[in-house]
């Protein structure tokens, strides 16, 4: 019988816990697969008392028995890959298996000084914050066609050919737009052919080896990074991310036809963040902000950056379910709010005064969006320590239901704490 095939992935703005879902479901999994973004993402693990925090390898790495693959959606920045690998065997641990796609694109050192540039030429109100991790520019070049891939690493014949034409342009671009100096030939050359002679081994047919996982009956996990609201179609554009993290992208960013696709499960913190610019309707500036900061532990995974907090939205939620399709709900961080008397919960937008309860497409709509709120009754005890939905004190089921009732979709997953097994499963 074929495994089943599930996509997890991000229903905010990110970092709602991603990493530590996957990293728990892919104990019953025989392949996990990252489908797009690259080191912009920070999944954070805590197993054993340690905590990992992995930026282009897969979440379920620490599985020995498994197979994680990098697929071709993904953009690769080599030696963030090679220090995450080292850091790890530094750590002593055994890895699971790992497999780069061919079409994988690399993130080049112009790719990163470009996104940099860019951000600071830009006026204030039209600066995106992006995590200067060249991600943008890599995969415009992709969508130019002028991209190097992984498999170019690996052919010093075709990577000459095509980062020649590549860095003329892009120093052009230096030069001419940004007054910089133009970038040297040889330097870039010999270090990706460096990449190459460390990445060869581990290139590999994503769509061909999931689809044989699969065949044998194993499950296979797909891994989004960012999330819906900063998805490039679906997201509050032009504060977005530059790749696709909606349940689509997985079909294409890894090889999985969707009529294979069997779950889509979306995370969901019990509060919500955003990090970089853009609209964030139930936003939190004085003391709550900080307490959900503080408590939650709000600050990037990559580049540190203080998150923006707030409270939970249910528009944007019931959003992420429509557009993903979504199945089920990984509600993470619940233990969070413990400490609230009162916690609010946002179930429509006032947008010129009028009532309005879908989120709206226009990301000029939104940011006028007002939150309206439900107040809900805190349950002012530690949850940490609950193993079962029965466990856990009433206010807080009563919150859990609430946001069933609103998305109609189940919650599968609660996170009552950081660690592998501050979890509750119910589904
Ligand atoms: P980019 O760098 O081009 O992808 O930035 C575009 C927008 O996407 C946001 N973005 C993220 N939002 C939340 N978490 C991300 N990963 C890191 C984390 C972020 C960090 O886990 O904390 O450490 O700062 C992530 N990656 C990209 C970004 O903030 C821009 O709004
Ligand atoms: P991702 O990008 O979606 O994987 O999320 P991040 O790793 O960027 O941020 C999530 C943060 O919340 C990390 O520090 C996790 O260790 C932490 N975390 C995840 N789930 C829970 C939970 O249920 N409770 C608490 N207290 N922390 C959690
Ligand atoms: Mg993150």
């Amino acid at each position: 019988m074929r495994g089943r095939t599930d996509i997890l992935l991000g229903t905010q703005w990110g970092d709602e816990g991603k990493g530590r879902v996957v990293d728990v479901l892919a104990e019953k999994a025989g392949v996990v697969v990252r489908y797009q973004g690259g080191a912009n993402a920070g999944h954070t693990v805590v197993a054993d008392g340690e905590k990992y925090v992995f930026h282009l390898l897969p979440s379920g790495i620490l599985y020995p028995d498994k197979i994680c693959i990098i697929g071709n959606g993904v953009v690769i920045d080599p030696d963030t890959l090679f220090e995450e690998l080292d850091g790890l065997a530094a750590r002593g641990k055994k890895l699971a298996r790992l497999i780069v796609s061919h079409g994988a694109h690399v993130v080049m050192p112009y790719h990163k000084l470009i996104d940099r540039l860019s951000e600071a030429a830009r006026s204030q109100g039209a600066k995106i914050g992006t995590t200067g991790r060249g991600i943008g520019p890599c995969y415009a070049d992709k969508y130019e066609r002028i991209g190097i891939r992984a498999e170019d690493l690996a052919n010093p014949e075709i990577l000459h050919g095509k980062l020649e034409l590549t860095l003329s342009l892009k120093n052009d671009i230096l030069t001419k737009i940004y007054g910089e100096k133009p970038l040297p030939f040889g330097e870039i050359y010999e270090r990706a052919l460096e990449w190459g002679r460390r990445i060869g081994p581990m290139l590999g047919d994503s769509f061909l080896e999931i689809d044989e996982a699969a065949n044998a009956g194993q499950n296979i996990l797909f891994e989004g990074a960012q999330a819906t609201l900063l998805d490039i179609d679906y997201g509050t554009y032009p504060f977005v991310t530059s790749s696709s993290p909606c349940a689509g992208g997985a079909c294409t960013g890894a090889g999985i036809g969707p009529s294979r696709v069997d779950r889509a499960i979306g995370v969901a913190k019990a509060y919500c963040t955003r990090v970089g610019e853009g609209p964030f309707p139930t936003e939190e500036f004085g003391r709550t902000g900080e307490l959900l900061r503080q408590k939650g532990g709000e600050f990037g995974a990559t580049t540190g950056r203080p998150r923006r907090c707030g409270w939970c939205d249910l528009v944007a939620i019931d959003y992420a379910v429509r557009v993903n399709g979504l199945d089920g709900i990984a509600l993470t961080k619940l233990d969070v709010l413990d400490d609230f008397d009162e916690i609010k919960i946002c179930t429509a937008y006032e947008i010129n005064g009028k009532l309005q309860k879908h989120f709206p497409s226009s990301c000029a709509e939104l940011a006028k969006a007002r939150p309206v709120y439900r107040t809900l009754k805190g349950w002012k005890r530690g949850i940490a320590e609950c193993r079962s939905f029965a466990e856990l004190p009433e206010a807080a089921r009563d919150y859990v239901r609430f946001i069933e009732d609103a998305a109609k979709t189940p919650v599968l997953l609660i996170g009552v704490g950081a660690g592998r097994e501050e979890t509750i499963l119910r589904g």
